[in-house]
């Protein structure tokens, strides 16, 4: 194979084989391509494919690399882990045995993926005349009629013989050169089918590039798991390259990572752009003959993977013929699914190919079955992105959802997703509070949220009157289905829109005065008569309130008092009015000149206090920077 830079602008293709047993798959490989798709002894010795082989080949104006897969019913799940991704298919029928059971399945397996070009070979024409071999192009007509392969050409061949290659090439070509570009919205997703190590570069993991691109050197993560790795090189259908991209084979230099680590099924991303989990909403298409029952054990297969799990019918005991079914997939492990993979279910004992399934929702969470849940999946089949970002949304209620978690959801590249929700923005039915990371909430709920608040805020109110208002930590907790960013971002709204007020570190109604009136303004008015009769030598407060009418209300309106300044603490059990304070202090001021000192005497002379009280009273007005202390006496300061 060459390597001029000619070829490399070749577009890439892939094709994989598909076929019954000993229908001549492999030998038809080698002499498309000049390599024999086996390599396993086994595989060898026995004359049959096990595993996937890989051969490259050019013609046509692309560079072509073909999946070989097994024809033996035991081998299809390795069947399924190559034929994710391939752009077009060659199904092998033996013109002596025409269709057999595994031309079915695969058939139907490439029904399920959405592989819908292809060519079929009539392999070892050979070893028929002319007439079985038109008896076998009818039957595969029939076979394919309704099929996406409908008007796939057939084209007659002989491995053996070298007879059909160059009309088989033909038709290959035909048909790849109409198969769309692999030009995406989707996250980078490298499905692992085969880990091995090569001697001086360590591990090697190959596979086909569903959507996006690798560059050497990226940072990648292997799913599940999350085990974090480089990319030291690439080869793309054999050759290195800096870079990979859709619809690619690729192999990639892995470093960080043991291969001892990783297995088939596993997947390569960016960080943080996919998210496993182990409940998918999916629509559900029985194979025509079967139905899937409600919590029926399935294999299910994506990528290269295949893992167990049940499939949870919304409605009904079993999906009905002919249509399709909403429902769950429930997994036995995390899978990173994205909305729009195809899936195929086979089921758990025996095993044979049942049916397909595609993701409309891998973060949806366990569903209770029923109406409702079946209308939220329906509807999630026939959204657009808004519209089911909009539904995850309105579904999450006033906790809302994390940008982060909608793109992950999302499956999108970070271009595509940015369009979507900067669009999304502006819906009114949405409004995202600006937390980092920003939040998203549904309008609906933000209001009944906000209603919420303010009705704690006005119960507060209500039972503690003589409260400036609620302590934002105390209207969290009343809160706590809600995150405290919300919270906290609901209040603030509020009080932009004048509804609440900030108290220090309380919040109020706007419209909230700490009213007096009745008999609480009367208890209020002898409370405080009873410190400005002490003036500066009241009782303790302990003594005054126990002489009110009522002490429950006497100590709110005590700690009041103290709030609003009409009382000063000098200590827990010593406490003066402001105005006795205030006088105190224009009594120095009149009686010091600038720079005189004074003793504790002088100070108790003065003001007839005892020192009980005039210690603590003159270092309270030390403290308040009234006096200073110098040595043993006193100055104003
Ligand atoms: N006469 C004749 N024999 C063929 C032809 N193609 C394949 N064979 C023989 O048929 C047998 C099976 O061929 P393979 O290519 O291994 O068949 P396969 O479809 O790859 O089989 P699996 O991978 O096991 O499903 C081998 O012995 C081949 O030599 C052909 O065109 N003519
Ligand atoms: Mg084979």
């Amino acid at each position: 194979v060459s390597d001029t830079p000619e070829d490399a602008a070749l577009p890439y293709r892939i094709v994989g084989t598909a076929g019954h047993i000993d229908h001549g798959k492999s030998a038809l490989v080698e002499a498309l391509t000049g390599v024999h798709p086996d390599r396993l002894r086994e595989e060898i010795e026995r004359g049959i494919t096990i595993d996937l082989g890989f051969a490259d080949s050019e013609f046509g104006g692309f560079h072509v690399a073909v999946i070989d897969v097994p024809g033996h019913e035991r081998f299809v799940k390795n069947m399924l882990a190559g034929v994710g991704g391939i752009d077009a298919v060659l199904l092998a029928i033996a013109a002596d045995e025409s269709v057999m059971p595994q031309t079915r399945e695969h058939l139907a397996i490439c029904e399920l993926l959405g592989v819908d070009n292809g060519v079929v070979a009539l392999t070892k024409c050979d070893m028929v005349d002319g007439e079985i071999a038109e008896l076998a192009e009818l039957e595969v007509a029939e076979l394919l009629e309704g099929t996406a392969l409908r008007a796939a050409p057939i084209v007659r061949t002989s491995a053996t013989a070298g007879v059909g290659l160059d009309d088989l090439r033909t038709a290959l070509t035909e048909v790849l050169s109409r198969v769309p570009g692999r030009e995406s919205d989707l996250v980078m997703r490298l499905p692992i089918d085969r880990i091995f190590t090569i001697r001086g570069f360590g591990t090697v993991v190959t596979g086909t590039l569903l959507a996006g691109q690798i560059d050497v050197g990226d940072k990648l993560e292997v799913l599940p798991g999350g085990a974090p790795v480089s990319v030291r090189g690439l080869q793309v259908h054999g050759a290195a390259t800096p870079s990979a991209r859709a619809g690619q084979r690729v192999a990639v230099n892995l470093h960080g990572v043991n291969t001892g680590d990783l297995q088939r099924g596993m997947t390569l991303g960016m960080p943080g752009e996919l998210a496993p989990s182990h409940i998918l909403d999916v629509r559900l298409e029985a194979l025509p003959g079967f139905s899937l029952e409600h919590m029926q054990r399935v294999r299910f297969h994506h990528g290269a993977a295949e893992l167990l799990g049940r499939v949870v019918l919304m409605a009904g005991d079993a999906t009905a013929e002919g249509l399709p079914a909403y429902g769950q997939i429930r997994l036995e492990a995390p899978y990173p699914a994205i909305p729009g993979d195809r899936v195929v279910l086979r089921r758990y004992s025996p095993i044979m190919t049942i049916a397909g399934a595609t993701v409309l929702d891998a973060h949806a969470g366990k569903r209770r079955r029923g109406a409702l849940s079946l209308a939220a999946i329906r509807a999630a089949d026939t959204a657009d992105a808004a519209q089911r970002v909009r539904a995850w949304i309105r579904a999450a209620g006033p906790r809302g959802v994390a940008e982060p978690t909608l793109a992950r959801r999302l499956g999108l590249t970070s271009a595509a997703r940015t369009a979507t929700l900067t669009a999304l923005r502006t819906d009114p039915a949405v409004v995202v509070v600006d937390t980092t990371p920003p939040q998203w909430i549904d309008r609906d709920a933000v209001e009944a949220a906000t209603a919420t608040v303010l009705e704690h805020v006005t119960a507060y109110h209500q039972a503690h009157p003589l409260r400036p208002g609620i302590e934002r930590g105390v209207l969290r907790g009343a809160l706590d289905h809600l995150p405290d960013s919300v919270v906290d971002a609901l209040i603030d709204g509020l009080v932009v829109r004048g509804a609440l007020a900030n108290s220090g570190a309380a919040v109020a109604l706007a419209s909230h005065q700490v009213g007096l009136s009745g008999e609480v303004e009367e208890q209020h008015n002898a409370l405080l008569a009873a410190f400005a009769r002490g003036e500066l030598a009241p009782p303790t407060p302990d003594e005054i309130m126990a002489t009110l009418a009522s002490p429950t209300l006497a100590r709110e309106l005590f700690h009041l008092a103290i709030r609003q300044a009409q009382l000063v603490r000098i200590t827990d059990q010593y406490v003066v009015t402001a105005t006795a304070l205030a006088a105190l202090v224009d009594d120095l001021r009149a009686r010091l000149t600038s720079g005189a000192t004074f003793t504790i005497s002088d100070f108790k002379a003065w003001t007839g206090l005892s020192r009980r009280h005039s210690i603590p009273m003159l270092e309270h007005l030390d403290a308040t920077r009234v006096t200073r202390r110098e040595g043993d006496a006193r100055v104003l300061t």
